[in-house]
């Protein structure tokens, strides 16, 4: 009973497989020397004829569902047997880095890999989301919200900036938009959830930790906001008279950093402001900007975006701008599930403390693992909506200097190693929870 754990030179081999394979996709993008690939754009099919690809060497049957997510299936030793989820995004932010989601579908085709001809008494998912980060729609975890059967007709009537609906995006795609109750897993098929991710902040580092244990997802809001106010001749207006959108947008920006410095635990971004036909002499008349605010506890993050929106609209009201707001996302703080991360406990307990003969090479950073670092993650993922369906569970990865959502984004490749290596352990202990 049990897969034998691949020699280190098998984890090395497919961890730096892994590694290469997200050099490799990140060639396809929509900005030339920039990683840049949004939802259902034309990189995006090129990523995922390369994935179905990979799936398919390594013994997977894929599928591609109605909104654009990459399947590959391997059966149990039982027909009839649950499936383990494993997966994360292959869409990016502008201007990324390379490991962002993509890492954690690399390590699960990596961990297919590893497992060889060995059948698990469930049945293997490597799901790559076609869409997490919310770019194009300006709407996160489309992919993620396709599986678990939560995508409804307001997420298909969002447009993005050229007015295409999600649904037409689809359509033009070449895909079905009436296929989307399909592309849903039934909870009771479903034994859980792993989504192996980069840390994307400091914290594991500062730990001189290689990975970590996510407790919990942060609550995240997402608001556009629409100032207006007149424009004018920069020259010719006095300052008294003036109605400058752009100022009451910028009080914004500060009175968001101003409160998140003083709120424990909270963070606030004014992460995108646009001048509509913006002129060195022009009076900004129309702004456009964009808010994020997150915090662990819900009734904190609401708090805040309550009181963000209150403070501009006064200052704009004192300004003689109006301001118009609209929620794009309120996504509720997440707890991992306790099972399962338990189990991801103990294989990282494991491969830190008992199975060092197969982690020779990954000893110096191992012995620095001076117990299971356990975090809340700061950045939303799609664990968050699998959670709500099966449970799910994250193992992070460190991010060098806490890089990511840039092109400096790194990985350590032991770091790597390890992660795949505490995968097969967590497979392991899924493998006995099944067998008893
Ligand atoms: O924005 C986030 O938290 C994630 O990178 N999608
Ligand atoms: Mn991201
Ligand atoms: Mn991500």
């Amino acid at each position: 009973m049990g897969f034998e754990a691949p020699s280190s030179a098998t984890i090395l081999a497919l961890s730096q497989q892994a590694l290469e394979r997200c050099d490799n996709l990140a060639l396809h993008s929509e900005e030339p020397g920039k990683i840049t690939r949004t939802f259902l754009s034309k990189p995006a099919r090129e990523v995922q004829a390369k994935l179905e690809t990979w799936m398919k060497e390594s013994g997977l049957s894929t599928r591609v569902d109605a909104v654009g997510n990459v399947i590959g299936r391997l059966e149990g030793n039982s027909p009839g047997a649950k499936t383990l989820l494993i997966g994360s995004h292959i869409d990016t932010v502008p201007n990324a880095g390379r490991y962002d989601g993509i890492l954690g579908v690399m390590l699960g085709i990596a961990a297919v890999r590893a497992l060889g001809a060995h059948k698990l008494p469930f049945a293997l998912e490597i799901i790559a989301f076609s869409e997490e980060e919310g770019v194009r729609f300006n709407v996160p975890f489309i992919g993620s919200k396709a599986v678990v059967g939560s995508v409804d007709r307001a997420l298909l009537e969002k447009t993005d900036a050229l007015g295409t609906s999600v649904a037409q995006a689809i359509v033009d795609y070449g895909l079905n938009p009436n296929d989307i109750p399909s592309a849903a897993h039934k909870p009771s098929d479903v034994l859980g959830y792993l989504e192996v991710h980069i840390e994307q902040g400091p914290i594991l580092e500062s730990r001189q930790a290689p990975l970590g244990l996510v407790e919990a997802i942060v609550g995240q809001s997402r608001v556009n906001l629409e100032f207006r106010g007149q424009a004018a001749h920069a020259g010719t207006t006095p300052m008294n008279l003036r109605k400058d959108a752009l100022v009451v947008a910028a009080t914004l920006v500060l009175e968001a950093e101003r409160m998140a410095k003083t709120i424990p635990g909270l963070v606030a971004t004014v992460g995108t402001l646009e001048v509509e036909d913006g002129a060195g002499n022009i009076v900004p008349g129309r702004v456009r900007a964009s808010l994020d605010v997150r915090h662990s506890d819900d009734a904190i993050r609401e708090r805040a975006v309550a009181d963000l929106l209150d403070f501009t609209w006064h200052t704009g009201q004192k300004r003689k701008v109006n301001l118009d707001h609209q929620i794009k996302l309120e996504q509720r703080a997440v707890p991992m599930d306790g099972l399962l991360t338990e189990f991801l406990a103990d294989a990282l307990e494991d491969c830190g403390f008992k199975n060092k003969s197969n982690l020779s090479t990954l000893q110096t950073s191992f012995e620095k693992v001076a117990s299971v670092h356990r975090l809340s993650s700061g950045a939303g993922h799609d664990a968050m909506i699998l959670a709500g369906f099966t449970k799910a569970t994250m193992l992070f990865i460190r991010s060098p200097r806490g890089v990511s959502h840039h092109p400096d984004e790194a990985v350590i490749p032991s770091d790597v190693r390890a992660a795949l290596t505490v995968m097969l352990e967590f497979l392991k202990k899924l493998e006995r929870w099944q067998a008893n």
